[in-house]
């Protein structure tokens, strides 16, 4: 079965490493979020599609899920003592990926072109996509103003109340071939349990892509990021509050429903699959929780089993 992911960070890194242990490299594709992508110092930083490349490649952080392994902060502390911002942690040995990427960058390679050398470079042979080439920052409105990204995640640890979220420049984005390909010719596509506005709505907001989901004959399931009301990880579950939108399961399977077939909801939201069916979705049941390597694979051979 040819499969697709629709991946922000952690969350789906966990999910897309389960399926990666189940579905031949060749038969799986990644299309990642890059909303969150940001200049550091001079330098390019993709944390979703690292995020995604060093968990495939059995690299990243055990306990924070992004950045690698046993990675130090020399050169941090060495910026710090310099007087530089280190809210954003970069670790010595993943400075060597955003050195390598902007460098490949200012030569006038593609992020798709990028990516594929750090995947190669790192044994991952899953076909890793930047849903877009060009930069689409994903900006939020709240009650301290508009801020970046990773400022609003990181620097502020998610705390301001958000009005509005939105993808700069996404109009003029256009998406690689290759992501309109993966959608198309795929068996199945597999939205992760990312977060709907900061992981999985920068994806469907590149022209073309939500056409395409509509259109592919692929079964299209997504898989609930939300869980007995709370977010798995991050400000989901805050953000849908503050944006006025029902704290549920079935209040993220609306969002998707002009193109899913199948919604998965953990064991815990049984009671919400009347609600899911009655906006035309199959909502389905399963351990959604990954907290060991094996829940992951568990999980991914259940939505296997589900899109048959
Ligand atoms: N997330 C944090 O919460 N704090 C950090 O200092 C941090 C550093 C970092 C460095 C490289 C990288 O690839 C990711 C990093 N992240 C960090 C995660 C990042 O903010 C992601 O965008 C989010 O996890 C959303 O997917």
């Amino acid at each position: 079965m040819k499969v697709t992911a629709l991946a922000g960070g952690v969350g789906a890194a966990k999910l897309v490493s389960g399926l990666a242990a189940l579905v031949p490299a060749r038969d799986l594709s990644v299309i990642v979020n890059t909303g969150d992508d940001f200049g550091w110092m001079g330098l390019y930083i993709c944390p979703d599609l690292d995020t995604i490349i060093y968990t495939l490649a059995g690299l990243a952080h055990p306990v924070n899920g992004w950045g690698l392994a046993a990675d130090s902060f020399h050169c941090l502390e060495r910026m710090r003592l310099l007087g530089c911002d280190t809210w954003f942690r970069i670790g010595d040995r993943d400075l060597a990926t955003h050195i390598f990427r902007t460098q490949r960058l200012h030569e006038g390679q593609r992020l798709s072109e990028v990516t594929a050398a750090v995947c190669s470079r790192s044994g991952v042979h899953v076909r890793v996509l930047p849903m877009t080439d060009s930069p689409v920052p994903t900006h939020v409105d709240t009650d301290r103003g508009t801020l970046d990204f990773q400022e609003y995640f990181v620097r502020l640890q998610c705390t301001p109340r958000i009005f509005a979220v939105f993808y700069s420049g996404v109009d003029r984005a256009t998406a690689p071939p290759p992501v309109l390909e993966a959608i198309g010719e795929a068996d199945a596509v597999i939205l992760c349990p990312s977060n709907p506005w900061l992981s999985i709505g920068p994806i469907l907001a590149v022209p073309g892509i939500r056409e395409s989901l509509r259109a592919t004959r692929a079964k299209t399931l997504a898989v609930s990021p939300i869980v007995a009301g709370k977010a798995l990880k991050g400000p989901a579950a805050a953000m849908m509050s503050q944006l006025g939108l029902e704290v549920s399961a079935a209040g993220v399977a609306g969002l998707y429903r002009d193109f899913l077939d199948i919604f998965v909801m953990d064991g815990r939201d049984q009671l919400l699959r009347g609600q899911v069916a009655a906006l035309g979705l199959e909502a389905r049941i399963a351990e959604t929780i990954m907290d060991t390597p094996a829940s992951r694979v568990s999980l991914a051979h259940a939505l296997l089993e589900i899109l048959g």
